[in-house]
């Protein structure tokens, strides 16, 4: 009898073990469970160790207990953000001229309900309105201890690239494979719904994983999380083999876990389940040496500023930034010929009459309700909204 007892309670732990779904937030009992990546436990893992463990090597990990107590568990239900939020629009893609594609909540929600569709659209606000005010909902959560070094925030909050997104989305929907701007870490907290990731080493180039040459046109897949998941991953495995697939890094979020990317890790999610998220991405002492070499090739008017900031207020990364740029024959004046350049090339494309008709008659329209569900089923239809993601967003090197 003591037996039978035994095999049945082993048998209870291990259905309840090894189903995700069956996670009680912030007490994880699937702890001990291989879940194809590694998890912490805020509780008992020190930021020093973390550093040491997992930022400084690069090492991608589940972070439980990090987000216990924010209100954003109880605020960013649908029930919740329907009636705190329906009026507010949060960006849900962006239209054929690249100019962003806002949505009124209560239309999203209805529309995550309701939809069908092969490849859903997802809300992924960078959380401030068009008068540049920050939306009340970065008030729900904090910042886990291990990601408050911002050393961005030295350039200004207005020069800044955008850094935390939050993230609404119904099942199918969600991020197909990319690689997080300017070398920078990311964290990511699931607060309801569940997500599938994957993610590659950065020593895998990024053209292998995206796969192009996998993709079936002919069967209109696409260039979205959905296709990369369902059809593109199981091609680029097989073709692989085990020197691919032992390197991959695949797991699910569950609600209350933060997921820690680092830098340059090529990756993709999918919301399995209706998901909400919240996204940051952060440069530290940790990663600095890859950030700073990515501004500073790729945005030379942010990284002076940077550089001149971190001058006053971090002297130690200031001379790391130096000797970094010494160890690459970088110089200021090659970078700012090659500024010069690149501007060149974007007023010419700023006075070609064509495309400046076309900047004109893509701004955001005033439209009623009705005229706004009608004109984002219109785009649906047409498939004419793309997402908009961290890529995109921050690519584009401002004016000095
Ligand atoms: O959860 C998501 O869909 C977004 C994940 C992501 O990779 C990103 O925001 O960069
Ligand atoms: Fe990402």
């Amino acid at each position: 009898m003591i037996f039978l007892n035994l095999v049945c309670n082993c048998m209870q732990l291990y259905a309840l073990s090894t189903n995700p779904l069956l996670h009680v937030r912030g007490e994880n009992i699937a702890l001990h469970v291989d879940r194809g990546v590694i998890i912490e436990n805020a509780n008992t893992l020190t930021v020093k160790k973390f550093i040491e463990l997992y930022e400084e090597p690069k090492i991608p990990c589940i972070l439980t207990n990090t987000a216990n107590f924010w209100p954003a568990f109880q605020k960013w239900t649908p029930k919740s953000l329907y009636s705190m939020h329906r009026h507010r629009k949060f960006r849900c893609g962006e239209d054929d001229n690249g100019k962003t594609v806002k949505v009124k909540l209560k239309h999203f929600l209805r529309y995550m309900k309701k939809q069908t569709d092969d490849s859903p659209l997802y809300i992924f606000d960078s959380m401030f309105d068009d008068s540049g005010t920050s939306c009340p909902i970065k008030q729900d959560y904090e910042i886990p201890k291990y990601f408050q070094e911002d050393l961005l925030h030295l350039v200004g909050e207005n020069r800044r690239p955008p850094y935390r997104w939050f993230l609404l989305g119904p099942r199918r929907s969600g991020t197909t494979i990319h690689i997080d701007p300017l070398a920078t870490s990311a964290w990511n907290t699931l607060i309801y719904g569940l997500k599938k990731w994957v993610l590659f080493p950065p020593d895998i180039s990024y053209k292998v994983v995206k796969a192009e040459d996998l993709v079936n046109k002919d069967e209109l897949e696409d260039d979205e999380s959905i296709d990369y998941f369902l059809k593109i991953l199981p091609r680029l495995k097989e073709k692989h083999g085990l020197e691919l697939t032992s390197r991959i890094i695949e797991f699910y979020q569950l609600p209350g876990e933060t997921v820690f990317i680092p830098g340059g890790w090529s990756h993709a999610v999918l919301n399995v389940q209706d998901s909400c998220a919240v996204t940051q991405n952060y440069a530290s002492s940790g990663n600095f040496n890859t950030v700073w070499r990515a501004v500073r090739d790729g945005r030379h008017g942010m990284a002076r500023k940077w550089l001149q900031a971190l001058k006053r207020v971090r002297p130690d990364l200031a001379c790391r930034a130096d000797a970094i740029n010494e160890r690459d024959g970088w110089s200021e004046s090659d970078a700012k010929l090659q500024h010069c350049k690149n501007k060149e090339k974007r007023l010419a494309q700023v006075l070609d009459p064509q495309k400046r008709h076309e900047e004109m008659s893509s701004g955001s329209s005033d439209s009623d309700d009705e005229e706004e569900v009608k004109e984002l089923k219109r785009k649906i239809e047409n498939k004419s909204i793309k997402r908009k993601v961290k890529v995109t967003e921050s690519s584009s090197e401002e004016g000095s």
